[in-house]
């Protein structure tokens, strides 16, 4: 059986992303206040914290999307793998934590 984590890592290859989901959301429209949300392994409850440590590409978060609100968080490749905000509604490669 693959597990979900397991097969975002081994699917695709690290050179084929330009950009990595995160568990990152914004929580005001428009403003600076992100959290993450993270789900449990069973997918039955989710952690919400509030992000105080935050890597940012100078200029981000912007929301400047074309494509509507920038809510969730990349690493983003072409900004030196900073954070990025970008559309929820775009897809994205995944980071994945594994139990090894
Ligand atoms: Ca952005």
């Amino acid at each position: 059986m693959i597990d979900g984590a397991r097969y975002c890592v081994f699917s695709v290859g690290v050179s084929e992303c330009i950009g990595f989901a995160t568990a990152g959301q914004r929580i005001d429209p428009g403003g600076s206040k992100f959290v993450w949300r993270v789900k449990s392994a069973d997918g039955n409850s989710e952690t919400v914290s509030l992000i105080t440590y935050t890597d940012w590409y100078t200029g981000e978060p912007n929301n400047s999307s074309s494509l509507g609100n920038e809510d969730c968080v990349q690493f983003y490749h072409g900004y030196d793998g900073k954070w990025n905000d970008y559309p929820c509604t775009e897809e994205d490669c995944s980071v994945c934590e594994v139990d090894i």
